[in-house]
């Protein structure tokens, strides 16, 4: 059945969250583990799921995301996949952007109607996990639901964060909130898991995944014109209009990344011993872009580090680090808790002049730095002797070439930080 199934990534509104790494790309293409992009994630897992018809949604179009999905999802003449981006247009109808989740799949849906499908799957471009679709769908055509929401446990702390919702014993979804304050969320709580409830994950949440049939979705999103979100809007007015509305519950590992602090963990979480999210396992391939890449070439000391090919480390430490493609590090550097991006390009020799001229360090991190709870985005040159984030706490804040947030320091694409600089 997996033909049968059209699925639709939302790829960002506008991105503010994980601002500045959305500075100049549409949140999709922000970089991940090293070498991915983050819309790859939920398109690999339609990819292992045979659900190969996918519509990226995106506020705006950038370079670096055409670019990667040109370059990545290639598909033979002889099958019907396809990975199109869909940028919010402005239409005579329609002279505004997204306006949120339900609004962007509405302004595409003429975009879907020529095509086959029974079902469409909508997927948030922001989370990490590896999950068969296949039996989501599969629970939604046995239950004959009209629409399945993903759904997993998650503790009171973090339960404002998500759409909130309960169900009978068969799993119909009777009633849903989304994000409830801490104040109102006792009478939320579910039977769940023993398992689960030792680990005090009591809520059930949305994971922002949704099936719907085919009618049941232009039904609603045509009936309710003024509804522009489907957490807000379209998901209680299904339930409340008595939708067979499935959940779905998922077991696995899941976790949103929609801002600086989650991103910066969920990355570093990558270092575990036996990380949650699997890069190794070979049955739920990540795709990305196959770059004809160098080895890595690096000496030093590397504790819970990744190290992404491309990348050249000359005696430096290095421990919870994420490295990405082509980054450079030179020598006597120590660097921690950090996730460094890399670069989109190697400098040329006459590069190298250009900059030097310019009083510029080369691209990556130079000699003897000290550099902590970081995200170094890509293409940045921080010269000698630069210490970033080794001191006190720092307050959140936003500076010409970096944004501290939750404590960490994110240097934006392309920065400079001569030598000596620190933050
Ligand atoms: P949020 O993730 O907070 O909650 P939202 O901000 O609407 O919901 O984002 C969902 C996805 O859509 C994200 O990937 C986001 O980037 C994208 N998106 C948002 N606005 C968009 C727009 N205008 N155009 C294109 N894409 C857009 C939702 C549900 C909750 C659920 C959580 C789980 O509303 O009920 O618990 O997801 O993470
Ligand atoms: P990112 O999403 O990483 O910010 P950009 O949108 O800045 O990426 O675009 C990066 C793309 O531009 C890369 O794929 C790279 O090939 C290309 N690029 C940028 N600058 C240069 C350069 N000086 N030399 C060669 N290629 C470059």
């Amino acid at each position: 059945m997996s033909n049968a199934v059209i699925s639709l990534i939302l790829g960002g509104g506008s991105g503010t969250r994980l601002y500045p790494l959305t500075r100049k790309r549409s949140k999709p293409a922000v970089p991940v583990a090293g070498k991915y992009r983050l819309v790859d994630i939920p398109i690999s897992n339609c990819l292992n799921a045979d659900m190969n018809r996918i519509f990226v949604l995106t506020q705006f179009n950038s370079a670096s995301l055409n670019k990667h999905i040109k370059n990545t999802y290639h598909f033979s003449h002889f099958s019907k996949a396809f990975v199109d981006i869909l940028a919010a247009e402005q239409t005579p109808d329609n002279p505004t952007w997204y306006q949120g989740t339900a609004d962007a799949v509405r302004q595409c849906l003429h975009h879907i109607e020529n095509y086959e499908y029974d079902y469409v799957l909508i997927l948030s471009g922001d989370q990490l996990y590896q999950m068969d679709f296949r039996e989501m769908l599969q629970h939604h055509i046995e239950s004959q639901a009209e629409v399945t929401i993903g759904t997993i446990p998650v503790t009171a702390k973090d339960a404002s964060d998500f759409g909130i919702l309960k169900t009978d014993d068969h799993g119909l979804i009777t009633s849903f909130t989304e994000k409830p304050k801490q104040d109102v969320l006792a009478p939320w709580a579910s039977p769940v898991s023993d398992e689960m409830h030792a680990a005090g994950r009591e809520y059930l949440a949305s994971m922002g995944i949704y099936i719907f049939s085919r009618n049941t979705l232009v039904n609603l999103l045509k009936g309710q014109a003024a509804a522009t979100d489907f957490g807000k809007e379209i998901i209680p007015y299904a339930i409340n209009a008595d939708l067979k509305v499935m959940s779905y519950q998922y077991t696995g590992y899941w976790t949103d990344i929609g801002n600086i602090s989650s991103f910066w963990e969920a990355n570093l979480s990558l270092t575990d011993d036996i990380p949650q999210f699997n890069l190794f396992d070979e049955h739920q391939t990540i795709y990305s872009r196959a770059r004809m890449l160098p080895p890595a070439k690096m000496s030093g000391t590397f504790k819970k580090t990744i190290i992404a090919d491309g990348t050249i480390i000359n005696d430096s430490t290095l421990e919870r680090c994420v490295v990405g493609i082509r980054a450079r590090i030179g020598k006597g550097s120590v660097i921690t808790n950090s996730y460094i991006m890399g670069s989109d390009f190697y400098q040329t020799l006459e590069d190298l002049a250009r900059a030097k001229s310019k009083g510029h360090p080369p691209m990556g991190i130079g000699d003897n730095c000290v550099i902590n709870n970081a995200i170094i985005d890509k293409n940045v040159s921080i010269g000698n002797n630069v210490k970033i984030n080794v001191g006190e706490t720092l307050p959140d804040g936003e500076h010409e070439q970096y944004t501290v947030k939750d404590g960490i320091v994110v240097i934006k694409n392309g920065m400079v930080l001569p030598d000596g600089f620190v933050i």
